[in-house]
Parts: C-alpha cells; structure tokens; sequence
C-alpha cells in the first residue's frame, strides 16, 4: 500500500475510463496510461478487466448505429480484453477527455501530440481510449460497466473521505481505498 497525501478543493466527480483492445494489447501503453491517471491525480475508485461480446458493443455504441464507422468500431471494440475505470477528480470528465485528446488520431498527432490519442491512437477507430462526455453519460456508462456500483451511495459515503485525502493505494488491485479507520 502506498500513502497519498493529495487533498481535494472540490467536490470529486466521478466519469468511466475505458482503455480500448488497441491499447491493452500492449502492455508497456497500458502501464503507461495507468500511471497517467496516477499522476493527474485521478482516484482509482474501481478498476476491472473483461471482453466485450459483440452485443455488448453495439448496445453500448447504438448512438451510433448508422454511421459509416459503426461496423468496424463494434467489431473492433468486442476484438479482445479492454480495462474499465470509475475515476473520480475535480472536474474528472472534462479532464480526463483533455487527457485523451481529439477523437480522430490522424488530427490528435498534429494539434495535441502530447495527448494520449496523439501518442498512442493508431487509427480514428482504435484510438486507445474512451472517457464519458456529460454528467449523463458517466452514469449510464459507469452503470454499464460495473452494474453493481452505487453512485450515489458512493457519493454520500465515501466521496467525503476521498477528498479530504484519506486513502491509500492498493498496487496489487490498482485502486485507491479508504483508509481503514475511517
Ligand atoms: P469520443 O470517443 O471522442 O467521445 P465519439 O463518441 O464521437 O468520440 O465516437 C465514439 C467512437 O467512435 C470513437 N472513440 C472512435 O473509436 C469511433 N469514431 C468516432 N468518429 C470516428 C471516425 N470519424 N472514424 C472512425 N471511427 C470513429
């Protein structure tokens, strides 16, 4: 367990991270955004592994049924393991979508190579990574994948803890924890 010391300001929100097939297929990116999210100060509130059947992902891109990338964004998106986050910060989902960069990767690597799509992005479909794009979407998404979490409840009881700095890391499950006397 690692202590952390960083205090929040603000109330934390919480958004859903996704690290595409693209991206967990090589391990060294992989670590590397996991210490990304590490270093801007993201808590790691949940953290989980898993493949996407091919119902799984159109259900989840059905917004975009119809469009002419849709075919080859399901498919590519139930090709093999993803990482899901719940990250929370001070403005977690505007700050986590900075991070990542444009969508199209062939734009990211001219204007925000220093994003992760403009590092790692490989095509405007395998672009390393999601990130929810309203208060809305970060509950539908974060409910998506991990049905089992409460936000609110998160909210209410643990979010006060979280912010005041009262947690540890947990290195062997990649998540921050309250620390246990509180
Ligand atoms: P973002 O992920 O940046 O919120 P959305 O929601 O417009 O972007 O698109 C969802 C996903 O669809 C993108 N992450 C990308 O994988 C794929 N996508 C979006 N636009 C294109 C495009 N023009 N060509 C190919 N794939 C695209």
């Amino acid at each position: 367990m690692l202590l952390t010391t960083h205090r929040y300001a603000k109330a934390l929100q919480l958004t859903l991270a996704v690290i595409k097939p693209d991206a967990v297929a090589h391990p060294v990116i992989m670590e590397a955004l996991h210490q990304k999210i590490l270093e801007n100060n993201f808590v790691i509130v949940r953290c989980r592994d898993l493949v996407w059947r091919r119902q799984d992902s159109e259900k989840f891109y059905e917004e975009h049924a119809g469009r002419f990338f849709y075919q080859r964004l399901v498919e590519f998106m139930s090709s093999g393991p993803m990482r899901a986050y719940v990250l929370a910060r001070e403005d977690a989902i505007t700050v986590w979508r900075e991070l990542m960069g444009p969508t199209r990767v062939f734009r990211a690597r001219f204007t925000s190579p220093t994003t992760i799509r403009g590092q790692f992005g490989l095509t405007d479909t395998r672009n390393t990574s999601h990130g929810s794009d309203s208060l809305e979407s970060a509950q539908r998404e974060i409910a998506f994948f991990f049905p089992e979490f409460r936000v609110e409840e998160w909210m209410e009881k643990e979010e006060p803890s979280f912010r005041r700095g009262l947690m540890e890391y947990d290195q062997q499950r990649l998540i921050h924890k309250l620390l246990a006397h509180h």
